[in-house]
C-alpha cells in the first residue's frame, strides 16, 4: 500500500507516548517483549481476534509471548505495518460508539513470498512454540469434501517438486518442522484459527500428508510428534475501508495505513494441547477445554451459515451489507427459519449455552449499524464454505428425514450469483478458488434454471452423494432457482415464506 503521508505523521513506536487519552494503546513495554507464536495470514481476522488476546496476555505481565505475523503472499499488508513496526488500530465499532486501541503484540512482519529465508528461520526458532494460522478455508490446499490435502493442487505440485522453497500453508509448515527436527528443536503446535469444521484435524490431515509425500519418516514425525489442537474462532471484521482509516486517522492524529475494524464481540474456544506451553489466552477471555467440536458446530452453521445465506441473497437483491440485510422485511424471516428448521436441530449441546438464545445474539450482532460488513465480501469462497456451513447440517436433516427447508434457497440462491449478474443490468464478480470452472458452467446454461442445477450439483467437490443424490433437495433447489432468474428476490421469498 503506497502511503504519501511524511513518517512523522505515522503510528509508530515513538508515537506510542503522544496518543490522545482515549486511545488504548499496549500496557506493557514492547522492547521486553520476545517472540512465542508466528502467526501465518496477517488478513483483518487475526489482527482483531489473536491480536487482540495476546495483547491482553502481555498486559497481563507475560513478556515471552510476542507475534512475529508472516504473509503468505500480498505484500501489503507488510509493507503498511512495517514503517509502524507492526503497530496498528483496532476500531471497534457499536451503534455509534468507536473506540480506539492500539496494538502491540505484532513485534515483527514479513512476507514470505519474498523473505522465505528469514520466515523459515523464524519459525525454527526454539522459542517460538506456537504457529498460528489464519489463511481462510482455501489456504489449505484440501479438498472441502473429504477435508483432504488435495495433491494435484498447482502450489501442492510446486511445492513437493521444490521442498525448500515452499509456497504453500502445509509446505510451509513442513519444511520449517523438518529444519527443527535437523536441529533437534521440539516441534512447535500448530493453531488453526480458520473456519473449518475441526479446523485442527483438517490441518494435521494435510500437513501430515504433505510432509508423507516429501519422505515417510518426516510424515512419521510429523503425525505423531507435532499437536494440532482445533479452535473456534469468531469476530465479525469486515474488510477495511479508506473511511475507516479516516476515522482512525481522526481519532489517533495520525495516520494507520492499514488499521481493523470490528464489533465489540469476541469468541475463542481452543482445545488444550500444547505441549511446548502456550501464552494464558483464558486470561484474555479464551475458553480452553477438552472438545471444541460443538461449540464450533454452532459457530461454524448458525453465524457462518446464516451469514452465507443473507451473503447470496443480498447479492441478488442489491443489498450491500448484512446490517441492511437485516432491515429488510423477508431476509430476516428467512435467517430465522434457517436457524429453527435446517440448523438448530443439527448443533449437540453446547456447554454452558443455549443454542437458541445464541441466534437471538447473533440478530443482534448482524444488526449493528457500525459495522458495515459487505454481503460482497461474504460471498467469496462459495465452493469452500457451503459444505461445513450449510451441506453439512443439510445432509444430517436427510439423514434423518427431515428435508431441509432453507437450505435449497440458499444454494439456488448461490447458483444464481455464479452469473455473476442479472436481467436488471447488475453485475458483480465471484471470488472463488473455483470460479473459472463454476462461472463457465453458469455461462453455459444461463438461461435453464434446470440444467444449471444439475450441471453444478455434478461437481463432486462441492456436493457429498448425500446432498446431490436427493430428489428432493434438487427438486426444491431447482424450483427456487427458477423463481430466483424469472421473478426475482422479493417475489422469491415471499412465495417462500408464506405459501
Ligand atoms: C464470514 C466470516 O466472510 C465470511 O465468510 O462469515 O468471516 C465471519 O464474519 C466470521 O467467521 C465471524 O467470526
Amino acid at each position: 500500500m503506497s502511503d504519501p503521508t511524511p513518517a512523522a505523521d505515522r503510528l509508530g513506536t515513538a508515537r506510542l507516548a503522544t496518543l490522545p487519552a482515549a486511545v488504548a494503546r499496549p500496557g506493557y513495554d514492547r522492547s521486553k517483549v520476545t517472540p512465542g507464536i508466528v502467526h501465518l495470514g496477517l488478513g483483518a481476522f487475526s489482527r482483531a481476534h489473536l491480536g487482540v488476546y495476546t495483547d491482553d496476555v502481555l498486559a497481563s505481565g507475560a513478556t515471552d509471548w510476542g507475534i512475529v505475523g508472516v504473509n503468505l503472499r500480498s505484500p501489503a499488508i507488510v509493507d503498511a505495518l512495517k514503517p509502524q513496526d507492526g503497530l496498528y488500530t483496532l476500531l471497534c465499532r457499536e451503534n455509534g460508539d468507536d473506540r480506539l486501541r492500539v496494538i502491540g503484540a505484532f513485534l515483527d512482519v514479513m512476507n514470505a513470498a519474498t523473505e522465505l529465508d528469514a520466515v523459515l528461520e523464524a519459525m525454527a526458532k526454539p522459542e517460538i512454540r506456537v504457529v498460528t494460522i489464519t489463511v481462510t478455508e482455501k489456504g489449505y490446499c484440501h479438498d472441502p469434501a473429504t477435508g483432504r490435502l488435495n495433491e494435484a493442487h498447482p502450489m501442492v505440485t510446486a511445492d513437493l517438486a521444490d521442498p525448500m522453497r515452499p509456497r504453500s500453508l502445509p509446505g510451509l509448515i513442513v519444511e520449517a518442522l523438518r529444519r527443527r527436527r535437523d536441529a533437534g528443536v521440539p516441534p512447535f503446535t500448530v493453531l488453526s484459527c480458520d473456519n473449518l469444521p475441526q479446523n485442527g484435524r483438517i490441518t494435521r490431515a494435510v500437513v501430515a500428508r504433505f510432509a508423507q509425500l516429501r519422505d515417510a519418516d518426516l510424515g512419521r514425525y510429523v503425525a505423531d510428534g507435532v499437536a494440532f489442537p482445533s479452535s473456534m474462532v469468531d469476530r465479525i471484521t469486515p474488510a477495511t475501508k479508506d473511511a475507516d482509516r479516516a476515522t482512525v486517522a481522526a481519532g489517533l492524529g495520525l495516520n494507520d495505513a492499514w488499521p481493523v475494524v470490528a464489533e465489540p464481540f469476541r469468541q475463542w474456544v481452543i482445545e488444550d494441547r500444547f505441549p511446548t506451553g502456550r501464552p494464558a489466552w483464558e486470561s484474555a477471555g479464551a475458553i480452553l477445554t477438552d472438545d471444541v467440536h460443538p461449540f464450533e458446530t454452532m459457530k461454524l452453521r448458525c453465524l457462518n451459515g446464516a451469514h452465507s445465506t443473507l451473503a447470496y441473497l443480498s447479492v441478488l437483491g442489491g443489498i450491500e451489507t448484512v446490517a441492511e440485510a437485516m432491515a429488510d422485511p423477508l431476509l430476516p424471516k428467512v435467517i430465522r427459519q434457517l436457524w429453527d428448521d435446517d440448523i438448530i436441530p443439527t448443533v449437540p449441546p453446547v456447554p454452558g449455552t443455549d443454542v437458541a438464545a445464541y441466534t437471538r445474539d447473533l440478530e443482534a450482532r448482524f444488526r449493528n449499524p457500525g459495522i458495515r460488513h459487505l454481503t460482497l465480501q461474504i460471498s467469496s469462497d462459495g465452493s469452500q464454505k457451503l459444505g461445513p456451513r450449510l451441506l453439512a447440517p443439510a445432509a444430517e436433516r436427510i439423514a434423518v428425514k427431515n428435508a431441509p427447508r432453507v437450505v435449497p434457497l440458499t444454494v439456488a440462491a448461490w447458483m444464481a450469483f455464479l452469473r455473476q449478474g442479472d436481467d436488471q443490468g447488475r453485475a458483480w464478480l465471484v471470488a472463488d478458488p473455483m470460479a473459472a470452472r463454476l462461472t463457465a458452467i453458469a455461462r453455459e446454461h444461463k438461461d435453464d434454471p434446470a440444467a444449471l442445477a444439475d450441471a453444478l450439483f455434478a461437481v463432486g467437490e462441492i456436493f457429498p452423494p448425500v446432498i446431490a443424490g436427493d430428489a428432493p433437495f434438487r427438486k426444491a433447489t431447482t424450483q427456487h432457482l427458477r423463481s430466483l432468474l424469472d421473478r426475482g428476490l422479493a417475489a422469491t421469498l415471499t412465495a417462500f415464506l408464506f405459501r
